[in-house]
């Protein structure tokens, strides 16, 4: 799916800024065609609702929720196709022109559109309403707890018979199954764009490079909205300068001493498809670089490349989940301050200007699906209960067709931490289809892992499977809590395990709650020393090991979370804290990875 642009075949009309909202009591108090009258909040778009008000409803709800707003379409604009743009809408969402339903859309992490009608265009002005469904449960991803389902942190209680009767009293159906704050609502930008009547639907770009290592061979795929419209690219570099021409909806174009792009600042080198298809125009960026996995090695390149970074997520305060390019901007100034050289996108696929920006600034990204919380303990195969399966096929896709021309994605992440202990034939039957449709889908053919939990791995018949095996662990906090000497001794015990498999493995999480402030001589759990010590107690342990292929520790900023007896205002888990102090683990990291030159 192209990302909105403006050029001289195709402009934009914000709808970003006030709506107004209604959190609704119970589903019947939505009609179709209804208006916001009375009774109504001003609400900023694109943000999480939650933490807008003081309201505790905006904080704690679960349910359907309405933004309306009204549109007036300029003159101007009336002769041309317009397409009706949400970036993300989270969880799911109905969309209706005045009483008339035009579109839905379930998941929420992804962009969907939909082509407004003549009548529609044609009118004075029209009333917009979104319906927005934040609730999760075993059929959404991330996956939710349903009623009578186990609480995410801490101790259930289970079979007490007043906490039963607590549970029932307190109706709990929309518990997250996962480790960030559900934050949702009209959480990244809303937008009209034009394009001419017949337009570029699509454009893939893949790039190689021959054996001499310096002439890029780019194939590139225009899909149009009808056949036999001329196409013509032109490939200009970084400084607009025309430098390779094709005419035709497909081809492959050879650039000799191409330039290359490499996760580095400075190096992260641009080029530019210009696409004019009849009316239709496009500027799609890309990067001539290449990705495999060899023996044991993760190569850019060529290169073996060593992943520097952590696990992120999309958070900040006041607008929670909401989209806001200066935190983005500021996150990557930190990471190239930190000496760090990627990111995984925990826990879903993020706002497309982050990977645009990653692009430019020469961050490397492991892309990953809002497949989170596939799990319910020991006794429910969670793959023969949940119904998430053409889902998670769907988001897969939709990631994969959103993101697979950007340089900066280097890896598919299928998901994060499902059971692959407890049912491990299930868990391998899942999983596997969903590797192979990625690699079938990717026109860049991108290695493929899928993130694992902390569990007994000899029981695991999935991740070794990937193409780089991917370990969330704990041992130190978790487990073994407070002891590194124990920790490093157990950690080394599975690498042990790990390095017979043969496969490049990297450390997509491991971390430590860390209260910022809190010191102490000798580090115990919770000090920013303990932090410190952790992280580098890891990193000794990696060093030590020629088939780890890289380290994303957790996390890169405090975040907020479920609320739960293991978690006090939020995550503490970061390098940095949620508004971006850093503590001194990342002072710490900061040294380490500069000796750690990837090049
Ligand atoms: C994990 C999860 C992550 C949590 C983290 C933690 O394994 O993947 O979502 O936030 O642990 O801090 O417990």
């Amino acid at each position: 799916m192209l990302y909105p642009q403006s050029n001289k075949s195709r402009a934009i009309i914000d709808l970003n800024g006030l709506w107004k909202f209604r959190i609704l009591k119970k589903e019947s108090d939505f009609t179709p065609g209804m208006i916001l009258e009375d009774d109504f909040d001003w609400i900023a778009v694109p943000a999480s609702y939650n933490d807008q008000k003081e309201d505790p409803a905006f904080r704690r709800f679960a349910g359907l929720s309405v933004y309306q707003r009204s549109v007036i379409i300029p003159e101007l604009y009336k002769t041309q196709r317009l397409v009706l743009r949400f970036d993300a809408v989270t969880n799911a969402a109905t969309v209706y022109v005045g009483a008339k339903e035009i579109t839905r859309h379930k998941g929420g992490y992804l962009p969907f559109e939909v082509e407004l009608d003549k009548e529609t265009v044609q009118s004075e002005e029209f009333i917009l309403t979104v319906l927005v469904d934040n609730r999760v449960n075993h059929s959404t991803l991330p996956v939710g707890n349903e009623k009578g389902g186990t609480a995410f942190f801490g101790s259930d209680n289970a079979g007490i018979p007043s906490v039963e009767a607590g549970k029932a009293y307190q109706q709990a159906i929309n518990l997250p199954n996962f480790d960030f704050f559900n934050y949702a609502g009209l959480n990244r930008s809303v937008r009209i764009y034009s394009t001419p009547c017949t337009y570029i639907k699509d454009i893939s770009i893949c790039p190689d490079l021959k054996e001499d290592g310096t002439t890029g061979i780019v194939s590139y795929e225009v899909a149009l909205s009808e056949e036999n419209i001329p196409v013509h690219v032109t490939i200009k570099d970084k400084n607009g300068i025309a430098v390779a021409e094709a005419d035709g909806a497909n081809g492959v174009i050879e650039m000799e001493n191409a330039h290359l792009w490499w996760p580095a600042p400075g190096e992260p080198y641009l080029y530019t498809a210009s696409v004019t298809a009849g009316d239709d125009s496009y500027q799609q960026t890309f990067g001539i670089r290449t990705v495999k996995v060899e023996g044991k090695k993760f190569l850019i390149n060529g290169k073996p490349f060593y992943f520097k970074g952590f696990g992120k997520h999309e958070d900040f305060m006041l607008h929670g989940r909401g989209f806001d390019l200066c935190v983005d901007v500021k996150d990557v100034g930190l990471i190239h301050w930190l000496n760090a050289n990627s990111f995984r996108t925990s826990h879903y696929p993020y706002a497309e200007e982050m990977y645009d920006l990653c692009d430019r600034e020469g961050i490397v990204i492991i892309d990953e699906t809002p497949a989170v919380g596939i799990g319910a303990g020991a006794s429910v195969d969670p793959y023969k209960t949940f119904q998430i399966k053409e889902h998670h096929q769907d988001v897969l896709h939709d990631m994969i067709a959103r993101d697979k021309n950007h340089p900066c994605v280097v890896m598919w992440s299928l998901g994060n931490e499902p059971d692959t202990e407890h049912f491990p034939e299930s868990a391998y039957e899942y999983w596997r289809p969903l590797y192979e449709q990625a690699h079938a889908q990717d026109p860049q053919n991108r290695p493929v892992t899928m993130v694992c939990c902390q569990n007994d791995y000899t029981k695991d018949i999935t991740t070794r499977t990937m193409d780089v095996v991917c370990l969330n662990r704990y041992y130190g906090w978790y487990n073994l809590s407070g002891d590194l000497d124990a920790a490093a001794y157990a950690l080394n015990l599975e690498l042990d395990f790990w390095e017979k498999i043969g496969k490049p493995v990297m450390f997509t999480e491991y971390g430590a709650d860390t209260v910022a402030g809190m010191h102490a001589t000798v580090p115990e759990m919770f000090s920013e020393e303990y932090q410190a010590e952790f992280l580098l107690c890891y990193g000794e342990q990696f060093d030590k090991r020629d088939f780890i292929v890289g380290e994303q520790l957790w996390n890169f900023a405090d975040f907020g979370t479920i609320q739960g007896p293991m978690r006090a205002d939020g995550n503490k888990k970061g390098l940095f804290t949620r508004d971006r102090k850093p503590k001194l683990s990342a002072h710490a990291m900061r040294q380490r990875w500069a000796k750690i030159q990837v090049k």
